[in-house]
């Protein structure tokens, strides 16, 4: 398949995925989001692909849904549409994929950029990163999970101080409030996202699986339900042929040779 938004290749068993849009601060139009979720469809439907990265390169994550695209668009056409839910999919294809999809964040992540991070597993960012749901300065809110993933992640006083102000929120404090993993420099930041996927990809890819679906039920149920997930899918992962090869190979101080199985 051929992409005009944004830019697909894989670098071993970790899929890439580019947003190049350079000219609109990779502001997210109806294409590039679909070429995003088509993109994401494919690493997800591809063996040789363990893991995913999705970057903006080393300038801009998003600026954000694009606004120009946006304006003038009439409330029943949203509605109906679902917007945007059903008609971008994206969001839908992110909460549905069973491989680990990692943000690699340089630059600001605008809105609808921020909210495309925050549907990523989870985020690495660039010492130049900047967050922000700045929708209410042009008469907004967020749309696609800003105000629900946000607070979550780093709390309802702060998700209300940038929902309702707009304000940028830089890598250092995004860092120390959990809304990213790690800070890196920017020169630094595709190569280490890149060999953290590649890590994961090596991994038992049913302990993966079952490890991002322990993590997604915190957000979703109360702790001892979390719990009871969390301990039967520990218990089914001893049925998995990796789980033993995992503890053999540990024992016999080797490195285990997993087989997704
Ligand atoms: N949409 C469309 N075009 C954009 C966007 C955007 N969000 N952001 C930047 N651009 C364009 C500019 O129009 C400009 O184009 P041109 O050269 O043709 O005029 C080019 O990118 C460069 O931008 P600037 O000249 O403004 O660059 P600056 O460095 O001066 O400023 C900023 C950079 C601060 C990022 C500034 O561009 C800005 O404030 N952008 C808008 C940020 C914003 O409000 N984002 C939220 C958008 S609303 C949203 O995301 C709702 C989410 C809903 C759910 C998700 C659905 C997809």
């Amino acid at each position: 398949m051929s992409y005009e938004h944004i830019r697909v290749e894989t670098r071993g068993a970790v899929g890439l995925v580019t947003l190049d849009r350079p000219e609109a601060m990779n502001a997210l139009c109806d294409g590039l989001l679909r070429e995003v979720s088509a993109a994401v469809r494919a690493f997800a439907a591809d063996d040789g692909v363990g893991a995913v990265v999705l970057t903006g390169g080393d300038e801009v994550f998003a600026a954000g849904a694009d606004i120009k695209e946006m304006q003038g668009r009439p409330f029943v056409d949203l509605f109906l549409g679902d917007f945007p839910n059903s008609h971008q999919e994206v969001w839908v294809t992110l909460e549905q994929c069973r491989k680990p999809v990692i943000a690699a964040v340089a630059g600001y992540a605008l809105g609808g950029g921020c909210e495309l991070a925050m549907a990523c597993d989870f985020i690495l960012a660039a010492e130049t990163a900047k967050f922000g749901q700045p929708e209410v300065k042009i008469g907004a809110l967020p749309g696609a999970g800003g105000t629900q993933r946000l607070t979550r992640l780093v709390g309802k006083s702060k998700a209300m101080e940038m929902c309702l102000t707009g304000r940028l929120m830089d890598a250092a404090e995004a860092e120390r409030v959990g809304l990213v993993s790690r800070v890196l420099p920017v020169e630094r930041l595709l190569d280490e996202a890149l060999a953290v996927a590649g890590r994961i990809a090596e991994l038992s890819r049913p302990a993966v699986f079952m490890a991002k679906e322990a993590v997604k039920v915190a957000d979703e149920t109360t702790l001892q339900e979390g719990l009871r997930f969390e301990r039967r899918l520990f218990e089914a992962a001893f049925a998995t042929a990796d789980c033993a090869e995992g503890m053999a190979a540990f024992a016999g101080k080797r490195k285990p040779a997993f087989r997704n199985r």
